[in-house]
């Protein structure tokens, strides 16, 4: 049997190439390989406010940004969390074996909380959904961006606490980062992550930006105040343009310091920026022609969840019997 890939993202904001070279890119790489379940994790998105019609139509765009990446729903279960009632039960019962400290201690937590003046029970309880959206399908690996890594051992402690309390029950999940491309910075500033909910004009690169616009954001990025590029000493700004590029071309470590190093900042931004064009072009194509067939994309959506939601209950089931929570003698000898 394949090993089942969980991953999601969040409908909030604008997926940027963070979010494209982090993850994305990694699930469409590894989709044949694996049995993959691709999520929209809307559960997860309104753990801060969301204006409830732009809800609804992130929730189709990001699954039509999946699949004009490249994620073949007919290899993949591309669904939204949502539509799936299994991902809520599980994560009350995983709520229940997570002690509260170890959920003030995660970072994002700590720095969404900080930008609020009254902060959500979910936003505390954020990674225990995330943990239930993995654990109930029996997930052995989770392709993420490097911030996720957190959350991803905290999967894993939940796991295993749950299994020391009440026998084997779940796979303990591993993360994959893809070698280069985990964390692209802000290009507006190098020391933060580029962020969807960031807000700064020239913080970051959308995928449905036009070329023109691309090319202004990434011309505008920050760099230091050297002349040239030096791959060894390089700052962070250069640094990230360097890997923004190395990430999109697959180019190895030698040919990009064959290529760069003494090559003037203005240069350097130029090929970046064309580089990032010449591979968002036939995307956002794909995602025109995507958004333009009717009844497509619900399609996709209302099959993924009909394939994955089996696999959902089977672990709800199975859970509650290992709680000893109340199931129907018909499903007692499940
Ligand atoms: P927000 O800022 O609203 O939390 P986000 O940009 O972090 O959003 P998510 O939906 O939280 O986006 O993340 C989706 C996926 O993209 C995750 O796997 C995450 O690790 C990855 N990711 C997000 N930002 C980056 C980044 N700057 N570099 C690499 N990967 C990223
Ligand atoms: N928290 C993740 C989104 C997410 C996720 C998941 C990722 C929710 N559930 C399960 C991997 C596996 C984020 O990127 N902000």
């Amino acid at each position: 049997m394949k090993t089942r890939v969980f991953s999601g993202m969040q409908p909030s904001g604008n997926l940027h190439i963070g979010n494209y070279l982090g993850a994305l890119k990694n699930w469409v790489r590894i989709q044949n390989e694996y049995e993959c379940i691709f999520c929209i994790v809307d559960l997860h998105a309104i753990t801060v406010y969301q204006d409830p019609a732009e809800l609804r139509a992130k929730i189709r765009e990001i699954a039509a940004l999946y699949l004009a990446a490249g994620i073949d729903p007919k290899v993949c279960s591309i669904m939204v969390q949502s539509s799936v009632p299994a991902h809520a039960e599980l994560a009350w019962m995983l709520t229940c074996v997570t002690p509260v400290g170890w959920l003030e201690r995660m970072t994002q937590y700590k720095a969404k909380a900080a930008k609020q003046e009254s902060v959500g029970d979910g936003l505390l309880q954020y990674p225990v959904l995330m943990a239930a959206d993995i654990l109930l399908y029996q997930a052995g690996i989770v392709p993420v961006g490097e911030d996720q890594a957190q959350h991803l051992e905290l999967t894993r402690d939940i796991a295993q606490r749950f299994n020391s309390l009440y026998g084997d029950t779940f796979v303990v999940p591993g993360t994959s980062l893809p070698a280069v491309g985990a964390r692209i910075m802000g290009l507006d500033d190098p020391t933060q992550k580029m962020s969807k909910s960031a807000s700064g004009a020239n913080h970051a690169v959308a995928l449905l930006d036009p070329p023109d616009k691309i090319r202004k954001t990434i011309m505008r990025a920050t760099t230091d105040s050297l002349p040239c590029v030096d791959v060894t000493t390089a700052g962070p700004g250069v640094l990230n343009l360097l890997a923004i590029f190395q990430a999109f071309s697959g180019w190895n470590d030698d040919q990009m310091r064959q290529h760069f190093n003494g090559m003037r900042y203005g240069d350097l931004k130029k090929q970046v920026a064309e580089m990032v064009i010449s591979h968002l072009e036939p995307f956002q194509e794909r995602f025109r022609r995507i958004t333009s067939e009717p009844g497509y994309l619900d399609g996709v959506l209302r099959e993924g969840a009909e394939r994955v939601a089996p696999i959902a209950e089977d672990t709800v089931r199975l859970v509650k019997q290992c709680m000893g929570l109340y199931t129907s003698p018909a499903n007692a000898a499940l």
